[in-house]
């Protein structure tokens, strides 16, 4: 089943469900190289979201800024390279949703762990706005906050399960988001976490 958001937002419940096991042991596999870290904002503050990258370049924050990073701070080391599994996903995902030929360069990986939050932002630092974002959630769910064009519009709250994966292209490629807090909860693979991947064409 498919959703309408808002012009260029689409959400395909349960579209990753049935990959879910391979997600997972995949997800191992890449924050054993690139381990999940709390980057610090420009501002000094520690976001209490978990990151990891994998893929040409990882998106990373620190006392320098905001960019997207070829090399994992943490490692010196390249980020690991975009599974098979992963670009397939975010390309199917794409296609569903309209976006015909969607190749990711960035995976963004974000850990929530209970009381874990993402304050409203635009992601603004990839070259090209045209390209859709897609973004698959897994384990906990979470209250979305789908904001309009400027920070002070009132967010819509929108749940997203295990294995939801919503495609933002087009006008929504620029509104402002976040995630409310997590509550605390079980999930029997991933535990009492939210993983989400946001898959982006950063160059
Ligand atoms: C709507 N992550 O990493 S993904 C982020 O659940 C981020 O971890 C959230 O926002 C998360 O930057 C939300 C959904 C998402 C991603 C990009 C968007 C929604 C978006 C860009 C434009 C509009
Ligand atoms: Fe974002």
């Amino acid at each position: 089943p498919r959703e309408s958001l808002a012009e260029g937002a689409v959400l395909l419940v349960h579209f990753a469900k049935d990959i879910e096991t391979e997600l997972a042991a995949t997800l191992d596999k890449l924050t054993s190289t690139a381990p999940f870290r709390h980057m610090i904002t420009p501002g000094g503050f520690r976001m209490s979201v978990a990151m990891s990258n994998c893929g040409h370049v990882g998106w990373v924050t620190d006392a320098r800024g905001y960019r997207y990073d070829p090399l994992d701070p943490e490692t010196g080391r390249p980020w690991p390279p975009l599974p098979a599994s992963f670009l397939d996903l975010a390309a199917r995902a794409a296609k569903e949703a309209g976006f015909d030929g969607f190749v990711p360069d960035s995976c963004l990986i974000n850990r929530y762990e209970p009381g874990s939050r993402l304050s409203l932002h635009q992601d603004r630092n990839e070259r090209d706005f045209s390209a859709p974002i897609v973004s698959v959630s897994l384990g906990l769910p979470a209250t979305f906050l789908f904001g309009g064009a400027q920070r002070s519009d009132r967010p819509r709250r929108i749940r997203l399960e295990h294995g939801d994966v919503v495609v933002w292209g087009g006008p929504s490629r620029l509104t402002f988001h976040g995630v409310a807090q997590l509550e605390d909860g079980h999930h029997p693979i991933f535990g009492g976490r939210r993983i989400n991947l946001t898959f982006r064409k950063a160059l």
